[in-house]
């Protein structure tokens, strides 16, 4: 983008602050009052826009950030975020001090990354630390008493270092069979029992276990997928006691309309041909904007009603066959409502053979996201705006 808040192709995602507001509030109000809520803002938010999700989550009542890695924490920091943010993958030990310049929390999964860590803290200021546990999940953490032990006991030794949590993080929370679940649990209580002390955060539930679990709350859950109104699982949809509303929606308009008769082409490979006169729609999204050639054959929404995407999908580009004549400059909507018709993100991702997790996240930052609060969007140029204003 060439200015901030103006751009010059008619593709961009919806983000709806509200409903990221509403679904904080509702979890909260599902969870004890002494539970805080640490808001997982990781991968750009999943894909929705870290400043603004952080923001409004914090105001909707999240305590804590987390995020993936390191540069995900400084990129908030200079947005202006202060609030405490963990990172919760590994960070290269030799950083350790951007964590203090910048106040970051940092994750501690393995002794030799703390003996490492040690060796280049350089700073006078202190760092704070939460231990990973692996219980079951397999990808970082400790894995016995012992080695918890080590590494509460080589924290203890330097004063810059503080233990400010300990938790864990579960592979099958959205499942309904609990039984892997329970094991992990089980397991996480009986390390944290093992613990000299217990820190101030002690944490292990994503939002399907926020949702499911208060045994595993602790005093701190992370939510993520929920928060963006997304439901954890299909499996466990209907376990969710409080509506959540999806907050992503994605849009183009019709740049090009034409009528096709029997026999014409449509894309590459021409590998479409209209069977008799059709009016066909060309829309500038493709694969680069994560708009993936999969999707050829999905419907989006144009003038209420569903019109397929037909022939390949090109980078940057791709063709519906639309259901009348519709004039240049309509909206077309890939994800969201239309009237009284609704692609859902579920929709898109199994048509992708994939979870809806990744549908946010893969849409590509070519294309812009704009701000709703009170149903009007928000932080954009004005003479853009009137264009966008539903
Ligand atoms: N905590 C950790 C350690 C995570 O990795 C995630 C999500 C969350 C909390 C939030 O989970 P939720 O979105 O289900 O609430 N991590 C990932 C991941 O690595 N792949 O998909 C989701």
């Amino acid at each position: 983008m060439e200015e901030q808040g103006y751009f010059y192709r008619d593709t961009w995602a919806e983000v709806d602050l509200d409903c990221i507001s509403e679904n904080v509030t509702s979890v909260k109000k599902h969870l004890p009052q002494q539970v805080s809520i640490i808001a997982v803002v990781k991968a750009n938010a999943y894909g929705h826009g870290d400043v603004q999700i952080a923001e409004t989550a914090l105001a909707a009542g999240a305590s804590f950030l987390a995020v993936a890695f390191m540069d995900e924490a400084i990129a908030l920091r200079n947005k202006g975020i202060d609030a405490p943010i963990l990172v919760l993958g590994a960070t290269r030990p030799e950083d350790i001090n951007m964590a203090a310049k910048f106040s970051i929390t940092l994750t501690v999964f393995q002794k030799e990354w703390l003996e490492e860590a040690k060796k280049h803290l350089t700073t006078n200021q202190s760092v704070a630390l939460h231990i990973k546990v692996d219980t079951g999940m397999g990808r970082i953490g400790v894995r016995s008493v012992e080695e918890l032990h080590t590494i509460h006991r080589l924290i203890g030794e330097e004063k810059r270092l503080m233990l400010e949590g300990a938790y864990t993080h579960f592979a099958t929370a959205d499942e309904l069979d609990q039984s892997y679940f329970q094991q992990q649990l089980e397991l996480f209580e009986t390390m944290i029992a093992a613990l000299p002390e217990r820190p101030k955060y002690v944490h292990s539930s994503n939002s399907a276990a926020a949702i499911r679990f208060p045994k595993a709350y602790f005093n701190a859950v992370r939510i993520g997928i929920a928060m963006y109104g997304l439901t954890p699982s299909l499996e466990m949809e209907k376990e969710i006691p409080f509506p959540i509303k999806e907050a992503f929606s994605l849009h183009s308009r019709l740049v090009h309309v034409k009528k096709l008769t029997k026999g014409d082409k449509v894309s590459y490979g021409a590998t479409y041909e209209s069977e008799e006169e059709e009016w066909i729609g060309t829309i500038p999204i493709g694969y680069a904007d994560g708009w993936l050639r999969k999707l050829q054959g999905q419907e989006v929404l144009v003038a209420g009603e569903r019109s397929p995407i037909v022939g390949r999908i090109c980078m940057d580009q791709c063709m519906i066959r639309l259901p009348k004549y519709v004039p240049v400059g309509t909206t077309v909507t890939l994800i969201g409502k239309q009237e009284d018709q609704f692609i859902s993100v579920n929709e898109i991702a199994q048509k992708l053979e994939t979870i809806n997790y990744e549908v946010p996240c893969i849409i590509a930052n070519r294309v812009p996201r704009l701000y709703k609060k009170g149903g009007k969007i928000v932080d954009l140029k004005n003479d853009l705006l009137n264009n966008y204003q539903a």
